[in-house]
């Protein structure tokens, strides 16, 4: 199901905080994927993350708002069939992780992203710049994550947005605001925010990205819903804070 990578660049990776891998899935797994998706989508097959769940900018107002149903996120990704249980651990995967993780071995954390992002146009939300890790617990903010385009993404259809470097900065608290997203009123965030960059991505492209790497997106303005799987990884030695949210289920081995 997964292409060999060509020519990979853990410094790249080190320098900027993200890479794209082009064509890293087979058409006729992304065909797999995608379907077991729409079927989960109707009838929904929670559990799901609802667009009023977040309160974002452009998100319905309630469930009771004319799209108030409009899901998110289909959650425990890993869980939803053998096809995703195959691309979270795909051996090429843990491969191209291991290079990126100075070394290490990769495990797959099913408490965050685990998830496949359905954005849906009419009323999906924008989502502010933050960094992941802003809610993950770990001995080390060094995590990874895979967002695996199951069809094409554009600016049109709310692709994702990356500030390259990002991941390096260490920002003085007042940059963000209360729910940690970039404060865009302040100078110098407007300057950070004007060297983004569009990850454009084709079905079967994937985006490795750092969990401090500051990303946001924007609504789906097209006329179909936007598909993405999207799992996290960490090194073996880099372990969840007992107790919280990031320990919650155990991680897997990739
Ligand atoms: O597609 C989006 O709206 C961005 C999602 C995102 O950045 C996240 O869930 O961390």
């Amino acid at each position: 199901m997964v292409n060999a990578i060509q020519e990979l660049s853990p410094d790249t990776f080190q320098r900027d905080g993200y890479l794209v891998v082009r064509g890293l899935v087979d058409r006729a797994s992304v065909g797999e994927m995608r379907e077991t998706v729409l079927r989960a989508l109707d009838p929904l097959q929670g559990p799901a993350e609802f667009e009023t769940d977040v309160g974002y900018p452009g998100s319905p107002a309630s469930r009771d708002a004319a799209g108030g149903n409009t899901p998110r996120r289909l959650l425990h990704a890993y869980s939803r069939g053998p096809i995703f249980h195959r691309w979270a651990t795909a051996p090429e995967l843990a491969t191209t992780l291991r290079s990126v993780m100075r070394g290490e071995r990769a495990e797959m954390s099913q408490c965050h992203h685990n998830c496949v992002m359905t954005k849906h146009p009419g009323f999906s939300s924008e989502t502010a710049w933050h960094q992941d890790i802003r809610y993950w617990s770990f001995d080390a903010p060094e995590l990874v994550s895979v967002w695996l385009a199951l069809g094409a993404e554009r600016e049109e259809n709310g692709a994702l947005r990356v500030i390259p470097g990002s991941h390096r900065l260490h920002l003085d608290r007042g940059r963000l605001d209360r729910h940690l997203f970039l404060r865009p009123e302040l100078d110098e965030n407007r300057k950070l925010i004007d060297t983004a960059a569009l990850v454009e991505l084709e079905a079967g492209d994937a985006l490795f990205f750092h969990c401090r790497l500051f990303h946001a997106a924007g609504k789906n303005r097209s006329g179909e819903v936007k598909l993405s799987a999207v799992f996290t990884y960490h090194a073996r030695n880099n372990r969840p804070i007992p107790g919280t949210r990031s320990d919650r289920y155990p991680s897997v081995p990739v």
